[in-house]
């Protein structure tokens, strides 16, 4: 149980970790000047540096009313597992082609009530016999358009279900406790180096059960087009947060189990630890 309601980590660039405790979230995130104005606002932010007696377990989802979106085979990973997921269902042709189409493939992933934040429960689907997480580098973009800064997400996922058939897929994707994201924004005006990491670790029972990376070099499309895409006929009033896909799939007789410890680490941002159910 977390003990404020208010309280969302920011990681600015070359800066250290400031808690914002108290404050509007919606109104700090969704700035387009939100990096040239921290710094005035550092007053109102507690570094941990200050004697803060915070624990990282009680940072929230660095998310208030935004909805959270998702960008799918964007990496020519999820396009290879995809197409054999489906082959049965013939839906192979669907990947390959929204691999290499102009138009991206965008979902809405969760709306922020029923997505979880740092050390939270993610959820697995009770009809689902084959799930994994997506560890997805997520920007965070305002309602003009401007990607302000970026978390981690993950794009909780029941490959059966979207295997038997893609029109699944938002029952596949969208569930309660299905996305997670966090632990704080990293505010930049910088863009990410294309060797920036993301490494994943599932712990289960005390050992490693699964791990891997992969870098954002990997992805096909820039994120400008992603945004591009996302904003064309939608607005988002208060900002929205966009996962930019996943490179890192798991072998196909890996499933989630209860209790299993999910980290995810992207460099720059820190790490992202989320439990299952
Ligand atoms: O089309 C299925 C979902 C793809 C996805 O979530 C991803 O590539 O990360
Ligand atoms: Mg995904």
């Amino acid at each position: 149980m977390k003990a404020y309601n208010t309280i969302q980590g920011i990681l600015i660039e070359d800066k250290e970790l400031y808690y914002l405790i108290g404050g509007h979230w919606d109104e700090f995130i969704n700035n387009d000047q939100v990096y040239a104005n921290t710094i005035d606002k550092i007053k109102n932010l507690q570094s941990l540096s200050e004697g803060s007696e915070l624990l990282d377990e009680e940072l929230l989802a660095p998310i208030g009313n935004q909805e959270i979106w998702a960008s799918g085979v964007t990496y020519y990973r999820s396009r290879e597992a995809r197409i054999e997921e489906s082959k049965d269902a013939g839906g192979g042709d669907f990947y390959d082609r929204v691999y290499y189409a102009d138009r991206p493939e965008l979902f809405f992933k969760s709306p922020s009530y029923r997505a979880v934040g740092p050390f939270d429960k993610v959820r697995i689907r009770r009809d689902s016999k084959w799930n994994v997480p997506e560890p997805e580098l997520t920007l965070v973009v305002t309602s003009s358009g401007k990607i302000i800064g970026y978390t981690i997400g993950n794009d909780m996922s029941s490959r059966d279900i979207e295997g038997e058939n893609p029109l699944y897929l938002p029952q596949a994707k969208s569930y309660d406790k299905s996305a997670a994201v966090g632990p704080c924004v990293y505010i930049t005006e910088e863009a990410l180096s294309k060797e920036t990491n993301i490494h994943i670790q599932i712990n289960r029972s005390g050992d490693i059960v699964f791990q891997d990376k992969t870098n954002i070099g990997q992805i096909k499309r820039s994120f400008s087009t992603l945004v591009e895409y996302l904003f064309r006929e939608t607005s988002f009033p208060h900002g929205v947060l966009l996962m930019t896909g996943t490179g890192i799939v798991p072998p196909d007789e890996f499933t989630l189990q209860s209790k299993d410890e999910i980290h995810i680490t992207i460099d720059s941002i820190g790490t992202l630890i989320n439990t299952v159910e």
